[in-house]
């Protein structure tokens, strides 16, 4: 189903149809019309939609996803474009109002009703509610909207251009300049993972709302389930009843003396499960709150994934006008404390080795918690055609890869309900951020009142969703901009911080915690955490900045080292209590790349290929450059650790180097999650780790896991492994050559096992004696925890011939997954090699496959070798994963993995078409 549709049925349900004495004209559909002075014809259009979606569908552009058309369509940006209703029926003359409301304009907009100029927007993430009662009134014929968008990247040159305007010493430019003067999505001017279409449009459903008197439509609906007497930025007691806070922002006129109760139903069989009356009630001209405390039922937790169930209830939040009933709307919703723990570290942490500092984790329910997952950024550059399958596909992904968090990274737009209600199904935690990124942002009294409204509207209208973790202030401010800022201008550096401060600290902060007790703030991610919060001061959180005390731990960290001589040396990452970004780039699969490029160009260095590449950004939109900087990292990345690819068939030579970059950005992202969560057990009690990034917005060279159709590049596939509970890793210091094998867990009981070491020639045979290595050694690890099983030298193990050496570790122990009684099996293999991967005698490992279309499985073996790198490939038309794959496999082994299938184009003709290849394949000439 198409996101519009679900929204206007979740309005309709919710909101609408229980609400009588209102009249609603839904506004989507293709009753619309788009024209230009750039264009010599009007061009049918829809809403919500985008005028480059409408361009499209109406024959007038090719996919603005193929080759150059980021380029090619620049003029659709830089023109104005003018959105007009069909003649609007069904409207009714006798009421008392008549709103106009939308969901959301992209952006710079004039709106007008029956001929009358209604207003001008100016913030893509606000709703509107305009009335419309008296244009109606006056108007002549029947009522047309009109809606005039002005092109975004000329009317913040045009702010940029004015006298007043501020300058900023090291603000980032994306390709079209001067983003921060907009309340827009950031990355819509272009970003280092995608293009800068600067899209504009009516991007969300509208709709008028005809009012009879004593009624009230509601406009949003906050919904804020805490434990009593809970604050922000303290741990929730959690003896204490659950709190229901409900409140509804409504346009209309509200009975004298309202009542508003709540409602506790089962999802499932819609029993009501308790009823209360709210006894106090606060009203206001826009607003109805009321607060229920839940003292006569115990509902179960929502948990995120692998920490227990995602239990669900709908709660119905009912107006009354004495006995009457005016107004009701439900929400599904959880009941679930999520904290951000950045309190120092106490006396009893430190007796259990935890360094000095402040910790910097996140608790659920009071349960600290190991962080699993990656960062978001937006789905695709034009919103309005993200379907709910596909973010449904996306999420599966996650969940399918061991990952309970995902961080909403700033600077693309707030989610859709429909996306954090998929979370709240599937346990995901949604880390949110406003959005504000790589730079300082107008801190004026218009641009701070803008803010402040599209702040408290999507405080209020998130909450209530169990997924939602944390509100973020923006991206890398405080990590980067500002001492960079300090850096290159010292004298003004004062302005930049109290900037800071007023924007994320003196606004956001207390509208972040007015209308919400549940859900911590930071002021910026990443940061060293704060000195202190008091809320009468007029920057009310003092922030550390800087970690002056080295052996002290305060922050969470964020690294990238594009200097890949060192990518494996563990003493270049971050020591922190918690890694919310890191990460490499690498090309996608030739499938991916097909969707997008002609054939001519399938070449590493093409310019279009290059041109996709925006890392790093053009200075000017088109130059290369910069991009070509970017490939040739890649480029040194391979070459530093696997075999270069010299196929003499250009497309087999161009996919074995895409594959090839895709090896190197896996390897480098296991090899840090290994260590951040190695951390757990060091004195930094290291409890998040979170790659960048999840997901592509398009197909081009980025960082991304996950191809813009959903196909899965290695690093996804890895990062499952690693992220798996219990895990067995070698950490390999190749300049000494000591080898450690640790066990790491994140269960919240003790877990114990045993690890099997097997070393081998690469042709599969066993070294004797093992090479000195013990075969088995046993293992318990305590809760969310890590344990060194295993420590010697490369020198001091008789290996005969290290480029003929493998090293096969199988751990295997039992536990209890949290919150389950009953207890688990847990395996994990891993492997080691004494030398990279390029300078390994490589041999065929006789890789053969077949597929059993009874079962539906697919069965790969190594006749002749060890296979490296063993990789199932599945051609285009399909999207979904192997159980497993990028696999070491052993002469003897079989493996028997399943695909689960998400999307089928192809009528499942397309197994016959599935390979195996290995790290062999990427070195044979042919
Ligand atoms: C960080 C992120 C993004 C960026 C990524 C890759 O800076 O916060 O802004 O896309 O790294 O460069």
């Amino acid at each position: 189903m198409h996101y519009q549709d679900i929204l206007t049925q979740t309005v309709l349900a919710s909101n609408l149809a229980a609400s009588l004495g209102q009249h609603v004209v839904d506004l989507s559909g293709n009753k619309w019309t788009l024209s230009s002075p750039v264009l010599n014809s009007i061009v049918p259009a829809s809403l919500p939609s985008q005028v480059h979606l409408d361009l499209y569908r109406a024959g007038l552009i090719s996919d603005p996803y193929h080759g150059l058309n980021e380029l090619n369509l620049r003029w659709i940006a830089e023109a104005t474009w003018t959105y007009t209703s069909d003649p609007i029926l069904g409207l009714l003359g006798d009421v008392e109002s008549t709103w106009l409301v939308f969901e959301g304009l992209d952006t710079f907009a004039n709106v007008s009703f029956c001929r009358n100029h209604i207003a001008f927007t100016d913030n893509q993430f606000r709703q509107y509610a305009f009335d419309v009662s008296q244009a109606l009134r006056e108007c002549k014929g029947t009522p047309i909207i009109r809606i005039d968008f002005a092109s975004a990247p000329k009317t913040v040159n045009a702010i940029a251009a004015d006298h007043s305007a501020e300058r900023w010493p090291v603000n980032i430019d994306a390709l079209f300049p001067n983003r921060w003067f907009m309340r827009k999505e950031q990355s819509d001017f272009g970003w280092d993972w995608g293009p800068a279409f600067s899209p504009a449009g009516p991007w969300k459903p509208a709709r008028i709302v005809q009012l009879r008197s004593g009624n009230i439509h509601i406009l949003n609906t906050k919904l804020d389930i805490y434990r009593k007497g809970q604050i922000n930025y303290l741990p929730p007691d959690q003896a204490k009843p659950w709190v229901v806070n409900a409140s509804l922002d409504y346009i209309g006129v509200l009975p004298r003396h309202p009542r508003l109760s709540v409602e506790i139903t089962d999802t499932e069989s819609g029993e009501v499960l308790t009823r209360q009356p709210s006894n106090d009630i606060t009203v206001t001209r826009t607003t109805i709150t009321g607060a229920v405390v839940v003292s006569d039922i115990t509902p179960e937790l929502w948990w995120p994934s692998g920490l227990g169930n995602q239990n669900l209830y709908n709660i119905t939040i009912i107006v009354h006008n004495g006995a009457k009933e005016t107004t009701r709307v439900t929400k599904r919703t959880g009941f679930r404390t999520i904290f951000l723990n950045q309190r120092n570290i106490t006396s009893s942490q430190l007796a259990r080795g935890i360094a000095p500092g402040a910790n910097w984790h996140f608790e659920v329910n009071g349960k600290e918690f190991y962080a699993k997952g990656s960062n978001l950024i937006p789905v695709d550059a034009f919103w309005p055609r993200v379907t709910t399958e596909k973010m449904a596909r996306l999420f599966d992904a996650v969940i399918a890869g061991h990952q309970n968090m995902l961080r909403v990274w700033s600077s693309g737009a707030y989610l859709h309900d429909f996306i954090y209600e998929l979370a709240d199904e599937r346990g995901i935690l949604l880390w949110s951020e406003f959005q504000f990124s790589d730079a300082l942002y107008p801190v004026n009294e218009v641009f701070l009142d803008n803010v402040a409204k599209e702040v408290v509207y999507n405080v209020r209208r998130v909450n209530y969703h169990p997924s939602l973790a944390l509100w973020a202030g923006g991206n890398e401010i405080e990590s980067l901009i500002l001492p960079l800022s300090k850096l290159v201008d010292p004298d003004n550096f004062p302005r930049y911080v109290a900037e800071y401060e007023k924007l994320y600290i003196s606004l956001i902060l207390p509208l972040v915690y007015e209308n919400t007790r549940s859900i911590s703030y930071s002021p910026s991610s990443t940061t060293e955490g704060y000195l202190s919060i008091n809320l009468s001061a007029p920057v009310p959180m003092e922030e550390r900045y800087k970690n002056r005390e080295a052996g002290h731990y305060y922050g969470d960290t964020d690294y990238y080292n594009y200097n890949t001589a060192v990518a494996f040396n563990y003493s270049s990452y971050p020591v922190g209590r918690f890694a919310n970004e890191f990460g490499f780039h690498s090309m996608p699969s030739l499938q991916t790349w097909q969707q997008a490029v002609d054939p001519a160009d399938l070449h590493f260095n093409s310019s279009v290929i290059i041109r996709r590449n925006h890392h790093y950004l053009p200075q000017n939109l088109g130059s290369w450059l910069d991009s070509a900087r970017g490939m040739g990292e890649m480029t040194l990345a391979v070459e530093n650790y696997y075999p270069i690819p010299e196929k003499s068939d250009p497309v087999a030579n161009f996919t074995a180097w895409c594959h090839a970059t895709q090896l190197f950005q896996a390897d480098f992202y296991k090899s840090q999650i290994q260590f951040y969560r190695r951390g757990s057990g060091m004195p930094e009690r290291q409890l998040g780790s979170l790659y960048w990034q999840l997901e592509d917005i398009w197909q081009a060279p980025t960082w991304a896991g996950i191809e813009y159709d959903g196909r899965w590049k290695l690093m996804h596939y890895v990062t499952r492994d690693v992220y798996q509970p219990v895990i067995v890793s070698p950490f390999w210091d190749y300049a000494t050559g000591d080898l450690e094998v640790y066990v790491t867990s994140d269960l919240w009981e003790p877990v114990k096992g045993t690890v099997t070491l097997r070393w081998m020639t690469l042709s599969g045979s066993h070294i004797d004696d093992n090479a000195g290595t013990p075969t088995t050694i046993s293992f318990n690890v305590d809760a969310i925890n890590t344990t060194s099983i295993y420590s010697t030298n490369i020198r001091d193990l008789r290996i005969l011939d290290a480029k003929d050496s493998i090293l096969i570790l199988s751990a295997s122990g039992r536990g209890h997954l949290p919150n389950s009684e009953e207890p688990t099996t847990f395996t994990h293999e891993n492997y080691f090699t004494p030398l990279f991967p390029k300078d390994l005698t490589l041999a065929d490992p006789g890789l053969a496959l077949s597929y059993d279309d009874q079962t539906e499985v697919f069965t790969v073996e190594a006749k002749l070798g060890i296979s490296l790198y063993t990789w199932l490939d599945y051609p285009a038309g399909i999207v979904g994963y192997f159980e497993e794959n990028a696999f070491v496999l052993v002469p003897g082994q079989r493996k028997q993995i399943k695909f689960i299938t998400q999307l089928d184009c192809e009528d499942g003709e397309w197994q016959k078409n599935v390979t195996v290849r290995s790290l062999w394949d990427q070195k044979v000439r042919d």
